[in-house]
């Protein structure tokens, strides 16, 4: 199959899509999608037809005929010779048994409608090539994506966010206060990924020529590690165009003074231009973040790889040691540590907010390295088993869920971000101690299943931000400020992950259901909004499109509904904002060819 048509920008050319595994050490080899894919391509259109609409439809008519498509399957239908076969099932007499049979022939009369209809359709898409058809299909899995960022590029261009009912950008604290475009940075690899190759170069071209990190704005080490260190490398490693890696340095190199404190604990924020770094004025103590200081692993040893420059490499791995070295309560890591005096702060501890992603970059960090980092996979270990002992509980309705441990009690409230980790369980099941595999794929299974009921029992089908489970109240959220649903990841994300390792198809279920939520309730003309509210059937529009939502929700979902040969899980790492990094072999400690690194 041959790659997309590619316009030259600046003079060069994209290089073609490379989606399986990465190429060393310019990442510029085609990849060749195998015949199994085309295969596939041909049978997802198939089952595109059967449903009725395959993914991400517009307009309301086309969702009511996926629905019926997907009821049909879905629901188990009246077998007509049942009552027969199962007397005291279908034991109806007289006028009902009439109107029963009815019923029965109407049903299976539009089965056969639909199927037959979908056959025609079928038939007539397989007269279409192969290129015709793998194009169709890609605007239907594109179709969200285009209308966030086609939206962004008319309204909030150059912006860090935007505000879809106001149509004008929109911005936050984490991004300081430049339009530093946050959603053109964390969108890159999402458009790469879909071959919306002529939005990629707009936003490449807007990169080249605007994004400057010689700002007085005073940003968050974490978020921009993330979504901007973390966006340009995936760019870099995906397209193999330099620029990115280029940026990539430049702001890492911003962001070194962040470390200069007594212990060598980041800041949580600096100023770009005057180095100046301090902390969040609400975090216990003048505390930092574990999950800021401790979600900057995999973007910083890539820096290292890259470049040849240990520099980045050794701030990560001084704060790894040092937490190796400290007592924890319980065995469990408090979420803040004052980079001072080197003592934790409060004795809080979350799997949600302000903790989740060290412990994902415990666990990334070992797969990251091919599985030859031993210490950050045991770091990894010991940290999960003092979270299922501790907080990690069943609730009377039999739900997993993952509570917060507040001095020494358990608290009974679920964030949504902590709903990631049914994708990390699932995600580290393989090579875990004592074997435990069945175990950890299981406990993945059961948050995702958790985290589906705290989006099922809304209004909306929409989760809310956290939800509690306290008596009769099981997975629902009680106080107004946590009803809100701002596009976020986590729960798609794990049924993304859980549908990787298991093809369980209550997966894709659960994420249609999801695409369906947020195709109806989150869109409106400008972009796609928030809701402040998922048990009231009208919501009311936060008025912000998350730059995450186009980095991971929409990554995520096109992810879910694509087959396991796009971006392999053994040859890459996703960072904690959905930017996939390739898996790095340094078993002969190089970096960059660079023995003297390690
Ligand atoms: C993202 O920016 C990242 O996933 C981060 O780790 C926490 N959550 C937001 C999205 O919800």
């Amino acid at each position: 199959m041959t790659t997309p048509a590619l316009l030259p920008l600046s003079g060069r050319r994209i290089p073609p899509l490379n989606l399986g595994p990465p190429s060393f050490p310019h990442h510029r080899a085609t990849l060749r999608l195998s015949e199994k894919f085309i295969l596939l391509l041909i049978l997802s259109a198939f089952i595109t037809l059967c449903f009725g609409a395959f993914f991400f439809l517009p307009d309301s008519s086309k969702h009511k005929r996926f629905d019926l498509g997907l009821e049909d399957v879905l629901i188990p239908h009246v077998d007509a010779n049942r009552g027969a076969k199962n007397p005291g099932v279908f034991l109806i007499h007289g006028p009902d048994e009439h109107r029963h049979r009815e019923e029965e022939e109407r049903l299976r009369n539009k089965i056969r409608a639909d199927h037959e209809k979908a056959l025609e359709e079928a038939k007539e898409k397989l007269k279409k090539s192969r290129e015709e058809i793998r194009a169709e299909i890609q605007t239907e899995k594109n179709k969200m994506m285009k209308h966030a960022w086609d939206n962004y590029r008319i309204y909030g261009w150059g912006h860090n966010e935007l505000r879809p009912i106001a149509r004008k950008g929109h911005s936050t604290n984490i991004f300081g206060s430049s339009q530093m475009g946050a959603t053109i940075v964390d969108a890159l690899d999402t458009l790469y990924i879909m071959g919306l190759l002529d939005e990629f170069r707009d936003g490449q071209k807007w990169i080249e020529d605007n994004l400057d990190f010689s700002v007085n704005s005073e940003v968050s080490v974490f978020e921009v590690n993330i979504r901007f260190i973390g966006g340009l490398l995936s760019a870099y490693y995906l397209s193999g165009e330099e620029i990115f890696k280029i940026k990539a340095v430049q702001l890492a190199e911003k962001l070194l003074p962040a470390f200069n404190t007594p212990t060598g604990i980041p800041w949580a924020m600096v100023n770009l231009k005057s180095g100046v770094g301090r902390n969040w004025g609400w975090a216990s103590a003048g505390s930092s973040i574990l999950a800021e200081f401790g979600t900057l692993h995999m973007e910083f040893v890539h820096l290292s790889y890259l470049t040849g420059d240990p520099v980045y490499y050794k701030k990560v791995m001084h704060i790894r040691k040092l937490l190796q070295k400290m007592d924890r309560p319980n065995g469990l890591y408090p979420n803040y540590l004052n980079p001072r005096t080197g003592r934790w702060g409060q004795y809080h501890t979350s799997v949600g907010g302000l903790g989740d992603s060290f412990y994902e970059y415990l666990l990334k960090a070992w797969l990251m390295s091919d599985k030859t980092d031993h210490e950050a996979r045991k770091m990894y270990d010991d940290a999960i088993e003092a979270i299922e002992k501790h907080l990690i509980k069943k609730s009377r309705g039999g739900l997993t869920f993952i509570g917060e441990w507040k001095n020494g009690h358990l608290e009974k409230k679920m964030g949504h971000l902590a709903c990631f980790a049914g994708g990390m369980f699932a995600l580290g099941a393989d090579g875990s101690r004592m074997d435990k595999a069945g175990h950890y794929l299981e406990l993945g299974a059961e948050i995702a299943h958790t985290c589906h009921e705290s989006y099922d029992r809304t209004a909306l089908k929409l989760g809310p931000e956290s939800f509690k489970f306290d008596g009769a109240v099981e997975a629902v959220a009680v106080r107004q400020a946590e009803k809100y649903y701002i596009l976020r990841p986590e729960v798609i994300e794990t049924y993304w992950y859980l549908w990787r390792f298991t093809h369980d198809p209550r997966y894709r279920r659960w994420g249609w259901e999801a695409a369906l939520a947020i195709e109806k309730y989150c869109r409106v003309s400008g972009g796609f909004s928030g809701v402040k509210d998922v048990y009231s059937s009208t919501p009311t529009h936060d008025d912000v499109q998350q730059s995450f939502f186009l980095a991971e929700t929409l990554k995520y979902l096109y992810l879910l509904f694509s087959g396991d040969d796009l971006l392999p899980l053994d040859h890459w790492v996703f960072n904690t904002e959905a930017h996939p990094l390739p898996v790095l072999h340094l078993s002969n400690a190089t970096l960059s060819g660079n023995p003297a690194v390690l």
